[in-house]
């Protein structure tokens, strides 16, 4: 039997049904998150959530529930299901109600549902490195909020699986900004830029502690914006997400990246990432 959470509830997922006009349904009007479980307790648990609740105040919803709430019942549903290695997928809806674009009325639940999933870590990617796509960001100009519209980010990625590569590499004009479904640093002798966490990104949690990691060991580590052009000329690219981890890029658009081989600065971030998730997780039976 598989549980999953509905508007608070641990329930059999065969019992769990959503209404056809709820908003999510109909517009995507709502966000989510993804939390990474190693060793069956939530990675950044907290972090996640604080981004949860400030992409409901951006789209004028609130959460009903505490970090503390949503933590203690996310772990509740991991264990279960007895998930060690996989992720949790959670998302908050406006609810349900007669479909209009205007937001129904203040007393509309919203509809909270959360599930885990069986997911091993990228070992093979980790190691080799993936292979991504250059592609104008055609998305919204609040990509800071982890909205359940993701038409932007699913044709960017349809289109870069559909050329054998891993992640598409979004640029508005010249200024690259992130993945489909990831952020981008580059590795420029010896230090690490990427993107502003503003509303051209998502402020991604491997991002931040990827920041925390350079502060902590003396990497130099900028927030900046930089070109197509200053990226294909990189020392290395890193793209980073809860499910890819800190993943090198080693070709992009057909171009190698540092001879098409991880570079030294991404294999040590990659190294003292694996440490941070121990600290909070506890040993990982496999580690880069
Ligand atoms: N940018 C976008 C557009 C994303 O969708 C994600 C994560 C990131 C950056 C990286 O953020 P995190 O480091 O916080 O994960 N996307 C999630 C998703 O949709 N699936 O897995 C992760």
């Amino acid at each position: 039997m598989e549980t999953v959470i509905l508007n608070g509830e641990l329930i059999d997922r065969k019992d769990a049904s959503i209404d056809v006009e709820d908003r999510g349904y109909q517009f995507g009007d709502g966000i989510y998150e993804v939390i990474r479980v190693y060793n069956g307790k939530m990675f950044t648990a907290a972090e996640h959530l604080e981004r949860f609740q400030r992409s409901a105040e951006n789209i004028g919803m609130k959460v009903s529930y505490s970090i503390g709430e949503l933590t203690a019942l996310l772990q509740q549903l991991v264990e279960k299901n007895s998930l060690e290695l996989g992720i949790v997928y959670m998302q908050m809806s406006r609810g349900i109600s007669p479909r209009n674009h205007a937001f129904p009325a203040a007393e509309t639940k919203p509809t909270l549902v959360a599930y885990t999933r069986e997911m091993a870590r990228p070992e093979k990617n980790m190691q080799s490195g993936v292979k991504a796509m250059l592609m104008e960001d055609i998305r919204w100009l609040r990509c800071d909020i982890k909205s359940l519209n993701l038409l932007g980010n699913l044709l960017a990625k349809q289109k870069a699986v559909e050329a054998g590569c891993f992640e598409a590499i979004q640029h508005r004009g010249e200024t690259v900004t992130e993945g489909s479904s990831s952020n981008i640093l580059i590795v420029k002798e010896g230090k690490v830029l990427t993107h502003p966490a503003d509303n051209l990104i998502l402020n991604g949690i491997t991002r931040k502690q990827l920041e925390q990691i350079c502060v902590n060991n003396n990497i130099p580590f900028e927030e900046c914006t930089f070109t197509i052009d200053e990226m294909l000329h990189a020392d290395e690219v890193i793209m980073t997400s809860t499910t890819s981890e800190v993943m090198p890029v080693c070709e992009i658009d057909g171009k190698g990246v540092n001879k098409g081989v991880p570079g030294s600065v991404t294999q040590r971030l990659q190294k003292l990432f694996t440490a941070e998730i121990e600290k909070q997780c506890g040993e990982l039976v496999y580690s880069v």
